[in-house]
């Protein structure tokens, strides 16, 4: 047999470019069928969103598997089906109908497969009391309830996000790389690691990609990854997951951790430019408010932080001097940021060196402190980032300060004695900036399969 390679796209009309009038033929999932006297509609789902069909009595017939001519009412929800028709003109008000425009005057539908229970998951019924319940719900059922338009809306959302991530980082000089998720010692440290038994010695799943997204600037100079990341929170709460996403930057031959601040704000315009033209349909069927980005961000210091919320009464309590940002300060200086300069993102610079990882550099001027950011968005941190020391002798010493052993990070340490760039980069939580673009309460329902302390299935 010799195999076509032209055959793999569809050629001629197809849903996706057809007009008025044209003859279509179209395959998808039932998402509902609706009978009526004189006919009916059914309601199919393709990757977008929904397309309706439209039934006549006398005119639209229906085959089984087998070819066998059935009734309208014998087809079901989540058959999969092929549907031959005419396209009409059509004005569509159901936010999740992606085809709005158009509608297909049924001549036949064929069904290709059914599902084997009569209890099929009634995505249109996904209401439930309060918001856990249903959360609940839909994650001990994920494998079905993706299929729900607003859950697809939501995860089709964050692919463009992470492509816009990767076209822009690539058309900007970087490499995609690959790193290992086994590793022998955590990046960020702290007790949050997973542990486990790899041939009868402990190893770790990854925290972060941070040593080798490092290495991989002695080679390319710049690079990026996307790929998982594993925390053990034992916390169940509504911003952190077991697992998540980590959209990870670093660069070299930087002049200072603004050039990151720089680099990270223009990679968000470019995303958000992106998911405004690639995702219309989903951000209106999720009444998203796209975010504000103005061409000069915000950027304080902790300490200017604290001041600005005190000295505006924007805080219930008083927070200068402490070491973080409270999470009432996270919510209120974004809304600060919002009102005066028109910004959904605010940096926050120079944490206390003794906060943050070691690889942190330490500010030249006030040691105490770090060249470091997190970048907040409407109320909830999305990415840590900054310099990297790239000097050995400067790790080793801050390693034997913090009374770590230099020589179980052998390998990390090398990269530095054979010669590193300055360099720094920041990591963004592809769940946390997806909630935060869609205006989600929970990450958890921007991952397609959710980890948490409860839950490893779906
Ligand atoms: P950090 O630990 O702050 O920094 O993580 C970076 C970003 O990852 C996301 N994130 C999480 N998202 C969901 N659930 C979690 N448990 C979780 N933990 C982190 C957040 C966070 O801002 N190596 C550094 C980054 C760097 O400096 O380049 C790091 O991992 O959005």
């Amino acid at each position: 047999m010799l195999l076509d390679l032209t055959q793999h796209k569809p050629s001629g009309v197809t849903i996706d470019n057809c007009q008025a009038g044209d003859m279509v033929t179209v395959s998808g999932m039932i998402h509902n069928v609706r009978v009526t006297k004189w006919g009916g509609f059914i309601i199919l789902r393709k990757s977008r969103g929904l397309l309706q069909a439209v039934v006549q009595n006398e005119t639209s017939k229906f085959f089984d598997e087998s070819g066998n001519e059935i009734a309208l009412n014998g087809l079901c929800r989540e058959m999969a089906v092929t549907i031959e028709g005419t396209v009409g003109e059509a004005k569509i008000k159901d936010p999740a109908a992606f085809y709005n425009t158009i509608e297909v005057a049924v001549s036949t539908v064929r069904v290709l497969s059914r599902p084997t229970t009569p209890e099929v998951v009634d995505m249109n019924a996904l209401k439930f009391g309060d918001e856990e319940t249903l959360l609940r719900y839909k994650f001990d059922n994920r494998q079905v309830t993706l299929r729900n338009p607003r859950d697809m809306a939501i995860l089709k959302v964050q692919s463009t996000i992470a492509k816009a991530f990767a076209d822009f980082l690539t058309e900007n000089g970087f490499t995609q790389i690959y790193t290992p998720k086994i590793v022998s010692e955590g990046a960020e440290g702290g007790a949050n690691v997973f542990k486990m038994d790899y041939f009868g010695k402990q190893v770790y799943l990854a925290q972060s990609p941070q040593f080798y997204k490092q290495i991989g600037v002695g080679v390319y100079e710049r690079v990026f990854e996307i790929a998982p990341a594993y925390r053990a929170e034992k916390h169940n709460t509504s911003r952190h997951l077991n697992e998540y996403i980590s959209l990870d930057v670093e660069m070299g031959f930087i002049k200072g951790q603004e050039d990151v601040m720089t680099l990270e704000a223009a990679l968000l315009h470019a995303i958000i430019s992106r998911v405004v033209t690639d995702c219309a349909h989903e951000l209106a069927l999720l009444n998203a408010t796209v975010p504000q980005l103005p061409q000069q961000v915000p950027a304080w210091k902790l300490s200017e932080v604290h001041e600005i919320l005190f000295e505006n009464h924007l805080c219930e309590e008083d927070h200068r001097g402490e070491d973080d940002l409270a999470p009432e300060e996270e919510r209120a200086i974004c809304k600060y940021a919002l009102e005066q300069f028109g910004s959904d993102f605010v940096f926050v610079t120079h944490f206390p060196s003794q906060h943050r990882a070691f690889y942190a550099m330490d500010d030249p001027e006030d040691p105490s402190l770090t060249l470091s950011f997190d970048l907040l968005m409407r109320g909830l941190e999305i990415t840590s980032g900054g310099q990297r020391i790239h000097k050995e002798a400067d790790y080793r010493e801050k390693m034997l300060k913090r009374g770590m052993n230099p020589d179980n990070f052998r390998f990390y340490l090398d990269t530095f004695k054979n010669g590193m760039p300055p360099h720094g980069g920041f990591a963004i939580g592809l769940e946390r900036i997806t909630a935060c673009f869609l205006g989600i309460n929970n990450v958890k329902e921007c991952s397609m399969f959710p980890r948490d302390i409860n839950r490893v299935a779906p």
